[in-house]
């Protein structure tokens, strides 16, 4: 009983001479320390686990729109290169067929890992999609692989649904 104690409040101390060795003003308290370095290691793999870690805000909050173009068989932005960290997408489906949209960093081949990503945009019809994005290079890519009714794989990305932004 007595020990756990001491270590908490060594570990606490250890926790404000920390933050004050770096210039804190403030006696912060030590939950604050634990929070920041677990979101800072975590965030990249915490945000494409779910849509829900996106923040959510308007088209007016955001620092850069981008509309976006998906169709067979690509992806269009305009503009390619954005503000941030902000980033609202507007996305349009001028094609034919179902399609969505995942925001993944460049080079990526599917969506694990991605930063966020709007699905089952119908023909004709536009979804929003309202992400936080460091500076950076991101890939928009529509990850859909339809089965034919022959059986042959309609695999959307690798027919070019897929391009590359810019983020400031
Ligand atoms: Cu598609």
């Amino acid at each position: 009983m007595r020990r756990p104690l001491r270590l908490l409040g060594t570990a606490a101390l250890a926790g404000v001479l920390l933050f004050s060795a770096c210039g804190g003003e403030e006696q912060p308290a030590v939950t604050e320390i634990t929070d920041g370095s677990g979101s800072a290691s975590g965030s990249a793999t915490a945000s494409g686990e779910t849509g829900d870690i996106a923040p959510s805000f308007t088209a007016g909050d955001a620092d850069g729109i981008v509309q976006v173009t998906v169709k067979e068989w690509s992806i269009a932005a305009e503009p390619v290169v954005v503000k941030g960290p902000k980033v609202y997408f507007e996305v349009k489906n001028e094609g034919s067929e179902v399609h969505e949209l995942a925001v993944t960093k460049a080079g990526a081949t599917d969506e694990e890992g991605a930063f966020g990503e709007v699905v089952n945009i119908g023909p004709g019809a536009m979804k929003p999609l309202a992400l936080e994005l460091h500076p950076g290079t991101y890939q928009l890519a529509c990850f859909i692989v339809e089965e034919e009714a022959n059986g042959e794989h309609e695999d959307h990305f690798a027919e070019g649904m897929k391009m590359e932004i810019e983020v400031q």
